[in-house]
């Protein structure tokens, strides 16, 4: 069936968090992000740009996705009438980097071919899972009690893996605070690049807390240090930020740089290229995960879709979205079970409908492009 692409919206939103969220490189209190809309024969689709308000997880910021989606992305779509996820890849690989604006839109095009096919994202991508099991990301507090209440409410609540943020003073002292009450529980830490190969040895130190795993310890640009790395710890590396692509992750597996990887969408430009690293780990023996980058509901429904491929056999950060947002962008927010489950939808497209009178209320900023 011909599909003629009409229109595309961006949405700047910005909400307030129900809590802050502190990673080694600073503390956020709102959520400001931008929705991709397409419309197309009387059909939506729609993406989340998980680029988050500066350029401090990657270079990338909403800034530099909105202007790399209004001034290339979406007038080439709307120009040479992109309506295939792969097709708009290719189109889009003229451009260097820039991986979350690009995702934002192949996400949009994602939920709109499944919803004219009539079928969920998740059957459209290949995958099984009917439940999600699902771990937490818990940010650094103001004190170690805090992190101690908060992880004891998440267990209560069945998440089946808790993962805390680290950093240099935040890290061995409060990893023994969590071992000592909680000497069982599945628990990770990630760093988001906060040491360097001199904190090597304070590195060593995490295995004594037998961890599921340490993520991104080291650069975010960099696979052959936490190779380095790896050779010494016992405790298996994932890596986070310094999966890019496909080609990243086979570096990273070739040099023994993690024994786990974590995949975003947004991080790897879209769908089709975490799928390709969801299946280069399959055949290598290597679990994944879905990370998280604290979406609303649209950003978080894609993820959920994404995480019912079959090597998608650890917790990820995908969680429920009433830990992060008071009014979510979505009819009905992604709620966990007291499995520590998330249930896979069986709507067409990403399973959770946008509510258009609440992202009205948080949108700061508009454009619409419209087929000439
Ligand atoms: O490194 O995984 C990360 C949030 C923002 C930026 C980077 C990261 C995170 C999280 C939160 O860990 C995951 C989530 O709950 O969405
Ligand atoms: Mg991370």
């Amino acid at each position: 069936m011909l599909v003629m692409l009409d229109k595309v919206v961006l949405y700047e939103i910005r909400m307030p968090f129900r809590h802050f969220f502190e990673t080694s490189f600073g503390r956020t209190y709102d959520k400001e992000a931008v929705l991709v809309e397409v419309a197309a024969n009387d059909l939506t689709g729609w993406g989340e740009c998980v680029a988050c308000e500066g350029p401090f997880y990657s270079y990338e910021d909403r800034n530099t996705a909105w202007y790399v989606l209004s001034e290339y992305l979406i007038p080439w779509a709307l120009e040479h009438q992109t309506t295939g996820p792969e097709e708009f890849l290719e189109q889009a690989a003229r451009i260097r980097g820039h991986n979350m604006a690009k995702a934002a839109l192949e996400m949009a095009l994602w939920d709109l071919n499944a919803k004219r096919e009539g079928v969920p994202l998740w059957k459209k991508l290949g995958g099984c899972r009917k439940r999600i099991p699902c771990g937490v990301s818990i940010g650094i507090q103001d004190n170690p009690e805090q992190l101690i209440d908060k992880i004891t409410r998440e267990l209560e609540d069945g998440y089946r893996k808790i993962k805390v943020k680290i950093k240099p003073g935040w890290d061995l002292e409060i990893l023994e605070r969590i071992r000592s009450r909680f000497p069982e529980i599945p628990l990770m830490a990630d760093a988001n690049s906060a040491y360097t190969v001199r904190d090597i040895p304070r590195l060593r130190e995490l295995d004594r807390f037998r961890l599921m795993m340490v993520e991104q310890p080291l650069y975010d640009d960099d696979i052959a240090e936490h190779a380095r790395l790896q050779e010494v710890l016992e405790t298996p590396v994932c890596l986070d930020e310094s999966i890019r692509h496909v080609r990243d992750a086979r570096l990273a597996l070739d040099l023994g740089a993690c024994r786990i990887i974590n995949i975003k969408p947004g991080r790897v430009g879209g769908l089709i290229e975490a799928r390709k690293i969801h299946d280069l780990c399959r055949e290598r023996g290597v679990p994944v995960w879905c990370g998280g980058m604290l979406e609303t509901g649209i950003g978080r429904a894609h993820n959920i879709s994404l995480s019912t491929l079959e090597n998608f056999t650890i917790p990820g950060d995908v969680s429920a979205g009433r830990r992060y947002f008071e009014r979510d962008t979505v009819r009905s927010p992604v709620e966990v079970e007291a499995d520590g489950t998330i249930k896979v939808r069986n709507a067409p497209g990403i399973g959770w409908e946008p509510e258009r009178g609440r992202i009205d209320e948080i949108t700061v900023r508009r454009k619409e492009f419209v087929r000439q």
